[in-house]
């Protein structure tokens, strides 16, 4: 449910559903919702735009330098000023460190649709393009340490686990997702999931791999970033 700015109370808040029994629905509320959040949860046509390197120096990267949604929620997990209680692993490390932790949409009383989320500690990497040889470190700590978190606090085998970046991401501050294999998880379809394990190949054998390629940009209708892409005649 969202519930416009105008309704806003003096601070954001995000209120999750009870836990879930049998034939009960599960619902996220966000509050206040500004127009990002609106745009981002409406129904809309998708299109699939193929976002080479130099549309993302010329297209993308100055758009979301203007208009990325703010990470003060990161911010404040890493922090420990939000959702200290609910970290299930960290590394401390300022370089190679994250933080692992239930995302937003996950209620944990269930584990069919299990999903965590892993926010790098150092601040200067937006998404998967920026990412190079100089993070495999921090990449596989990432991938290791959080499966065998996940498989000692919830007893999910890595087997089970689809761990994957976002194409392009919402929120423009390095993260990880670690969902159910059995859970279709919103966001995990070809046009938007990496598997992390796939992107530690693809850097181990071309450090640059990332920054080189054309990635798939699925924009919704509406989105700001898909009209861009129109005026530059790439749609
Ligand atoms: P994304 O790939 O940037 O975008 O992922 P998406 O939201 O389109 O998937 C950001 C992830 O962070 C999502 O899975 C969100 O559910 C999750 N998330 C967002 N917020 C604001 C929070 C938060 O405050 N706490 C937690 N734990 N997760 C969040």
């Amino acid at each position: 449910m969202l519930l416009a700015p105008g309704d806003a109370p003096a601070r954001p808040v995000t209120l999750r559903s009870a836990p879930l029994r049998s034939a009960e629905i599960k619902a996220t509320v966000v509050y206040p919702a500004t127009e990002k959040h609106l745009r981002k949860y409406l129904r809309q046509p998708v299109h699939l735009v193929r976002e080479s390197a130099d549309d993302y120096e010329r297209i993308t990267l100055p758009f979301v330098r203007a208009q990325a949604l703010s990470l003060q929620w990161v911010y404040n997990i890493l922090e420990k000023k939000a959702e200290a209680e609910r970290i299930v692993y960290e590394n401390p490390d300022p370089q190679d460190g994250f933080v692992l932790l239930p995302d937003l949409k996950w209620n944990q009383s269930q584990l069919d649709d299990l999903y965590l989320i892993a926010l790098v500690r150092r601040r200067d990497l937006m998404s998967l393009r920026d990412v190079t040889a100089e993070h495999l470190p921090l990449l596989r700590n990432i991938l290791r340490e959080g499966q065998a978190a996940i498989a000692g606090r919830f007893g999910v085998a890595a087997s089970q686990l689809r761990v994957y970046l976002h194409y392009p991401p919402s929120y423009y501050h390095l993260h990880v997702h670690f969902t159910a294999l059995g859970h279709e998880a919103p966001g995990c379809a070809v046009e938007r999931a990496h598997l992390l394990a796939d992107v530690l190949d693809n850097v181990a054998r071309d450090g640059r791999h990332y920054q080189r390629r054309a990635l798939a940009c699925a924009l919704r209708d509406d989105e700001p970033l898909l009209r861009l892409f129109r005026e530059a005649g790439r749609l």
